[in-house]
């Protein structure tokens, strides 16, 4: 059989988008820019290498959880569904899906418009029963996806605990839109990172092989390149830390100096030891995401996790009744 060619549709942010935020986050006191910016094309290679670090668990722990659940997720979902992976970066895991749901077409949304191209293609080559859409989206920021048919079941799929990195207000509001697009009956299978011991956290995100912090300074490399900076990302040191007041992860970027740095005509001035706050991870208990999760309209069909309690995959079910912010 041939491959599909992928339909593409791109509305990624672009250099404006990131001088805007930039400007406004270091505008801010305390200072804050949003993850998102870490995903060019370096950020999601750099993303792509912490997934296979000794310390982040995460990625693996949801491939063996996935793997596990799979028959029981086959007989919940049923097949020709319409299978839209958000976040959709390197696609490892949904191959997983596909070759067990057999859905009648699958939209792989990312804001990294390189990778996105290249696994759609991919996917695209070595499924070539599959109809292949790709759309190169901002979805924190509205999930406008073409080539949805009405008709159809759908699932969108969000792994890997990216849930985590939206405020607990921004992801009932993710997945109030998410509840759009799938419609009643529809279903949103996702990963979500589970609270634990504060050492396991911490070391997750402080990997011995300092790629965290590579990623995390890759925001500074995007302000430098892209926006012509005299940003110098060695004088800033990568910092995470668990915060159980939030229940989150928190980063963030510290000047080892006290330096100016100017972006776009404007000039911001950095004592030693001051940060810039780049990502929050939230984790949950099973029982606060089932909260949340019926805050935007959706209830919890099933969920797995692993020996350990440290992820959960969860089936959660769009309901007619639903009260949608
Ligand atoms: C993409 N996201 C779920 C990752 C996380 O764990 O919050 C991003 C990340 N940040 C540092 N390491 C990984």
């Amino acid at each position: 059989m041939k491959a599909q060619a992928v339909n593409f549709f791109d509305a990624h942010p672009g250099t404006a988008d990131l001088r805007r935020e930039v400007i406004d986050g270091l505008s801010e006191h305390p200072r804050a820019i949003p993850a998102k910016f870490f995903y060019d094309e370096r950020g999601s290679a750099l993303f792509d290498r912490i997934c296979e670090l000794p310390e982040y668990y995460q990625t693996r722990t949801e491939m063996k959880i996935l793997q596990r659940a799979l028959p029981e997720l086959v007989d919940l979902i049923g097949d020709e569904c319409l299978l839209i992976e958000l976040g959709s970066g390197a696609s490892k895991k949904v191959r997983l899906l596909l070759e067990q749901l057999r859905p009648s077409g699958y939209v792989g949304v990312d804001i990294s418009k390189e990778f996105l191209l290249a696994s759609t293609e991919t996917l695209a080559r070595d499924y070539p029963w599959l109809e292949v859409h790709a759309a190169c989206v901002d979805f924190s920021s509205g999930l406008e996806i073409p080539h949805c048919d009405p008709s159809a079941h759908k699932v969108a799929f969000f792994p890997g605990s990216s849930i985590g990195n939206f405020d607990p207000a921004d992801a009932i509001h993710l997945m109030a839109d998410v509840g759009r697009l799938v419609g009643p009956g529809g279903h949103l299978l996702i990963g979500v990172d589970l609270k634990k011991p504060v050492g396991v956290l911490n070391a997750a995100y402080n990997d011995a092989a300092g790629v965290t912090a590579a990623f995390n300074r890759n925001l500074l490399h995007r302000i430098r390149d892209e926006l012509g900076a005299d940003i110098d990302p060695a004088a800033f040191d990568h910092y995470a830390f668990y915060n159980p007041d939030e229940g989150r992860i928190e980063m963030h970027l510290v000047s080892r100096i006290e330096q100016d740095v100017h972006v776009a005509g404007r000039s911001f001035g950095f004592a030693p030891g001051e940060g810039i706050h780049t990502e929050n991870s939230y984790k949950y208990t099973v029982e606060e995401f089932a909260e949340l999760a019926g805050e935007a309209g959706f209830r919890q069909q099933a969920v797995w996790r692993d020996d350990n309690d440290l992820f959960s995959v969860q089936l959660l079910q769009f309901g007619d009744a639903a009260v949608v912010p």
